[in-house]
């Protein structure tokens, strides 16, 4: 069986870890940016999580020459329209943290009642090439913001997002756990088809819907 090397298009090593995890089902050799010497700072200023998602699978696979696989996220919180939504990583500024921006969020929520505390994290996932986009697929996860952090796993978020159907946030759960029912997991695994053609490269579109 051939092994495609896929570039893991992001800079944030959260969702490399994970990424790199939930590749592992697929008969595909994942590489991180560090380890091809690549940095690169892709504009994230899209409307849409499917537009920045596609700047940076693009733009990755062109610094490479390789196949990318990038996503982008965000969480939205209903109460407050949908707000960080694909913002989510810059809304508070450049310089602020993960733990900042928790803190902001839980700020935001003080004193709002948890039956109105319902959000859901979004992942927009693209693979491309260097001429184009071979597949892209979207997956969500609904839950609601916890009233304090909670948990030491995961990244971004996780410590104050309450999963449905879980009693903890997704920083306490195992991290195999959140990789079965993760917003990311469902995107990758919407991706399956395009990601066991790369075993058989006979069979990738020739086509390139970017052109
Ligand atoms: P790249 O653009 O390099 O991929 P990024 O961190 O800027 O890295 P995004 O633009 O997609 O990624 O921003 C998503 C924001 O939402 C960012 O603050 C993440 O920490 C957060 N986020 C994304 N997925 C998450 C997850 O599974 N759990 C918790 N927070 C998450």
């Amino acid at each position: 069986m051939n092994t495609a090397t896929i570039l893991i298009a992001t800079n944030n090593p959260g969702k490399q870890r994970e990424l790199a995890a939930l590749l592992a089902a697929y008969p595909v050799r994942p590489v991180r940016p560090s380890e091809l010497g690549i940095t690169l700072e892709v504009d994230e200023d899209g409307q849409t999580y499917a537009e920045n998602a596609r700047r940076k699978a693009i733009a990755f696979a062109r610094a490479s020459g390789l196949i990318a696989l990038a996503d982008d996220s965000g969480l939205e919180i209903s109460v407050l329209d949908g707000w960080p939504g694909p913002r989510s990583a810059r809304w508070a500024g450049p310089a602020a943290t993960d733990a900042d921006r928790r803190a902001l969020v839980l700020a935001r929520l003080a004193g709002v009642p948890d039956q109105d505390r319902r959000a859901r994290f979004v992942c927009h996932a693209v693979l491309a090439n260097p001429h184009g986009i071979l597949a892209e697929a979207e997956g969500t996860l609904a839950g609601r913001i916890a009233t304090s952090e909670q948990g030491q796993g995961g990244f971004g978020y996780d410590a104050i997002f309450v999963p449905d159907g879980y009693p903890c946030t997704l920083a306490s759960l195992p991290e195999e756990v959140k990789n079965r029912l993760s917003h990311r997991a469902q995107a990758i695994s919407r991706l399956r088809d395009a990601l066991r053609r790369l075993a058989c490269p006979d069979s990738t579109p020739s086509s390139d819907p970017t052109s």
